[in-house]
């Protein structure tokens, strides 16, 4: 009998280490940095919509993307309009490019964020992109991820996730947050997001006239910044136009013929945070130094 307590006495210290030394690993970790991984996957149908270049950013809760019922602000209707965020000259192969060498924009959702107080608090931002086409966005069945280090220490500044993307192709469709999501609680540990955008969630920005005419929908770049003045506000989108009406929906042979968004439980896309592990070697190396300290002490 005592021969078999003691090795299961001996298994419950090393459990007991290993817990130990895990948990001072996990502290050492969240000390300092954290390592957030963001996936935005489109779920459309083959032949439903595109997600544009996805924008997000991590703040303090007080950047406000936009409010059902109000005016879209202008870094909105460039998302809506034209999937124009500020940011395009983080795409691969799009270095270059600023939207006012093209356009004479007002404020882009990556000028006002930079300028907000959420911004100017230490706020991060970036895009989430496809990896065939990632200066047109995310297609149907396509999955786009970006990593972005917080500071733990700080973590005040980078608690809330928004988001902004256009629904493409459409006058002024998108998806936003309209209010921040809280990824990390008010201690500091973090909750992470996975949560799915349907349908009903897809906005009209209320800034232009849905006449899916091909002159002001940014298939081409002539097209970009074209349109006519809805002078409205933010609202649930009331939809494409329905197939065979001479629409979107009907546009190059059927190209987006699935993109009806307003089907029963039609699903957009999803999008998760997690935190990335530590490497697991570094895990692995101090894993054993620990078992080793433990054999050391048992034999003694
Ligand atoms: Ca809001
Ligand atoms: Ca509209
Ligand atoms: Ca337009």
């Amino acid at each position: 009998m005592a021969d078999q307590l003691v090795p299961s006495f001996k298994n419950q210290i090393i459990m007991a280490t290993i817990l130990t030394v895990g948990s001072m690993i996990t502290a050492t970790s969240t000390a300092t940095a954290s390592t957030l991984k963001i996936t935005v996957e489109n779920l459309m149908p083959t032949n439903g919509g595109v997600v544009t270049p996805f924008w997000f950013g991590l703040h303090d809760g007080s950047f406000n993307t936009f409010d059902l019922g109000a005016p879209a602000s202008s870094g909105i209707e460039h998302v809506a309009e034209d999937g124009l965020t500020g940011l395009e000259n983080t795409l691969p192969g799009n270095e270059n490019f600023e939207i006012n060498d093209f356009f004479q924009f007002d404020s882009t959702i990556a000028d006002l964020f930079q300028n907000s107080n959420a911004g100017m608090n230490g706020g991060l931002q970036d895009l989430v992109t496809g990896e065939n086409m990632p200066v047109l966005g995310i297609f149907p069945g396509e999955i786009g991820t970006a990593t972005v280090n917080v500071d733990q220490q700080n973590i005040s500044n980078n608690r809330f996730f928004s988001y902004a993307s256009m629904f493409f192709p459409s006058n002024d469709a998108f998806i936003a947050d309209d209010n921040p999501i809280e990824i990390f609680d008010s201690a500091g540990n973090f909750i992470g997001a996975d949560l799915i955008v349907f349908g009903n969630q897809v906005w009209d920005a209320g800034t232009e006239v849905n006449d899916e005419d091909l002159s002001t929908v940014p298939f081409t770049l002539d097209s970009i910044a074209q349109g006519v003045e809805e002078g409205g506000v933010v609202t649930v989108h009331p939809g494409l136009q329905p197939v065979g009406s001479g629409g979107l929906l009907d546009f190059g042979n059927g190209a987006f013929a699935n993109g009806d968004f307003t089907v029963d439980g039609f699903q957009v896309a999803r999008i998760t945070i997690a935190q990335v592990p530590e490497p697991a070697t570094t895990v692995g190396l101090l894993v054993l130094g620990g078992l080793f300290f433990i054999r050391r002490r048992v034999a003694s």
